[in-house]
């Protein structure tokens, strides 16, 4: 990874060396945090964050349901987020916030430990690899199933329900696959390790309701919107493992992934066995909103200047 000049961190810029935490760190031990994943794109009026506001009601929300009080207001919150974008002089980043317990006491029960705060920006690309956002990747469906909805809190970003999604992306890592889809508690599609999942079956695309075991996805909400504005109709609804194979089209969402079509499921083709063409039209529109070339969807942006 390459460094840059500063990190933002419990409500200063401190040198990317410095940003250091001692090793007692309560979430380090027990998994207890929350973060954010944003991106920032060079659109054509200069730096921009994509639904930052969105981003950070997610981070005070998953707060919330973990009952972790961020010390740090939403609006400081929010110019930090744009102050550290232009202290390491980038036009586009990733942006990592977390809110974590830092350390002091140790055990299960602690509640005097502080709560930190950090926002760290670094250049990432194509997150399933270039050449998969342009043709497609190889999805394997997990032996891990998501965690069921009664024992973890799927509409929080929280930092211990990657333990669930690390072990399903090393496990299809290591049998050659790109990514994996995850089921549910009940054999039904949930999301992929990091992203949700769309099906696309002639002008009608399918995706699991937020009711379901997923994080509610910024990109997937972004994404049901513009593909309704582009003559889709889409259908929040439940499926089997069954009903991926047989789709026209598959493809994921994320902040990391942005819209990365899939070409193989569980060794069966899908479609012609590449990128989809509702998918490349999708992804398309997705670009042009990010980089800030369509008017109607500027409201998604936070300018940096
Ligand atoms: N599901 C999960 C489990 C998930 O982690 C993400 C984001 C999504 C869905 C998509 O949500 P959204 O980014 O709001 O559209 N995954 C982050 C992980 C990146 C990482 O490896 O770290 C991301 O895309 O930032």
């Amino acid at each position: 990874m390459e460094k840059a000049k500063k990190i933002w961190m419990d409500g200063k810029l401190v040198n990317w060396e410095d940003a250091n935490v001692h090793i007692l760190t309560h979430t380090l031990h027990y998994g207890f945090g929350v973060f954010e994943g944003t991106r920032c794109y060079k659109t054509v009026d200069g730096p921009a964050i994509f639904r930052l506001d969105d981003h950070l009601k997610r981070l005070y929300n998953s707060a919330q349901i973990l009952t972790i009080d961020i010390p740090v207001g939403f609006k400081e919150m929010a110019k930090a987020s744009k102050e550290i974008i232009k202290a390491n002089h980038y036009q586009e980043c990733y942006l990592r916030h977390i809110a974590f317990i830092g350390d002091g006491e140790m055990g299960l029960g602690t509640m005097t430990n502080p709560v930190r705060t950090a926002i760290i920006s670094w250049k990432w690309g194509a997150y399933l690899g270039e050449e998969g956002l342009k043709k497609g990747i190889r999805l394997k469906t997990s032996s891990y199933a998501r965690l069921p909805v009664q024992s973890f809190p799927c509409k929080a970003k929280a930092v211990g329900n990657y333990v669930n999604s690390i072990l399903a992306k090393r496990e299809a890592l290591k049998a050659g696959y790109d990514e994996a889809v995850m089921l549910d508690s009940s054999g039904y599609v949930a999301e992929a390790s990091g992203e949700n999942i769309f099906l696309v079956f002639g002008d009608t695309i399918i995706t699991p309701p937020e009711s379901s075991s997923i994080l509610n996805g910024i990109t997937r909400k972004s994404v049901i919107e513009l593909a309704k504005d582009l003559g889709y109709q889409v259908k929040e609804e439940t499926f089997p493992r069954d009903t991926i194979y047989i789709a026209d089209e598959v493809f994921l969402t994320g902040t990391a992934a942005e819209v990365t079509p899939v070409r193989e499921v569980d060794n069966r083709k899908i479609g012609k066995g590449s990128a989809g063409d509702a998918t490349l039209k999708i992804q398309a529109e997705f670009f042009k909103i990010v980089l800030g070339k369509n008017p109607k969807y500027k409201k998604w942006l936070t300018y940096v200047d």
